[in-house]
């Protein structure tokens, strides 16, 4: 299976042509693809709020699903999508999802971090029934996402900087139980990798918007490679 994460695709970042690029070269492989979260910068999956990106997204994956496993877990900066659209994917969820058997664990990462408690109250909050509500129907629901927009900036920026490794590793040992022997986690912009265990391991998997990388698993194997998404054709022809 192929994993992409934080590809933090948008209009501004420059990086949709790339992205959707990639979309098309993935169609060509025979592998599972899940996407850990954040793979746009913003998206709110209610009427009036979507992109045409967002669109071109759903359109792949619907059509991508019907012959490979193609699935989604949101990230801190998407919402509403599960709930709305999560008919385009073989599955979506909002906070993780276990594949391949059960034995891979698959989370965004944003709720790893226990001492984060601003950011876990504002995922509470922005993510809650109300805001939904009130994006919906009030005249200020754009001015609500602006609002939104800078706050996730805010949130994000202190812990990305330092990865909270105790948190991380306790994760792992608690969560890396029964069948799971393999988590992948986005979210922190970092790779790192850890094992609690002897056959079992955590890996952050790197972001897409910084590294173009993308990482390659085979759950029979147990391997795991992370590379630029072109090489990608040269990783299949060499196994
Ligand atoms: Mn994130």
């Amino acid at each position: 299976m192929i994993l992409v994460t934080d590809a933090h695709v948008s209009l501004a970042n420059r990086n949709h042509e790339e992205f959707f690029e990639m979309l098309d070269h993935l169609a060509t492989l025979s592998e599972d693809v899940v996407f850990l979260g954040d793979i746009f910068d913003l998206w709110i999956g209610l009427p009036g709020y979507q992109d045409g990106i967002h669109a071109r997204f759903l359109a792949w994956c619907r059509e991508q699903k019907a012959v490979r496993m193609v699935g989604l877990v949101e990230g801190n900066h998407e919402f509403f999508v599960a709930e709305r659209h999560g008919g385009n994917f073989s599955w979506c969820e909002k906070a993780e999802r276990q594949v391949a058997e059960g034995r891979v664990l698959c989370v965004h990462g944003d709720l790893i971090n226990r001492h984060d408690l601003n950011y876990l109250r504002f995922r509470k909050v922005s993510k809650s029934a109300i805001v939904k509500t009130l994006v919906r129907f009030l005249p200020g629901g754009r001015w609500l996402v602006q609002r939104l927009k800078k706050d996730l900036k805010k949130t994000n920026k202190a812990f990305r900087i330092s990865l909270p490794r105790d948190e991380v590793d306790r994760f792992a040992a608690e969560r890396l139980v029964g069948d799971v022997e393999r988590i992948f986690v986005g979210h922190f912009h970092q790779e790192y990798s850890v094992s609690p265990r002897p056959g079992t391991a955590l890996h952050i998997l790197p972001d897409w918007f910084a590294t173009r990388k993308v990482a390659h698993y085979d759950p029979r194997r147990g391997s795991l490679t992370c590379v630029p998404w072109r090489q990608l054709t040269m990783l299949e022809s060499g196994t």
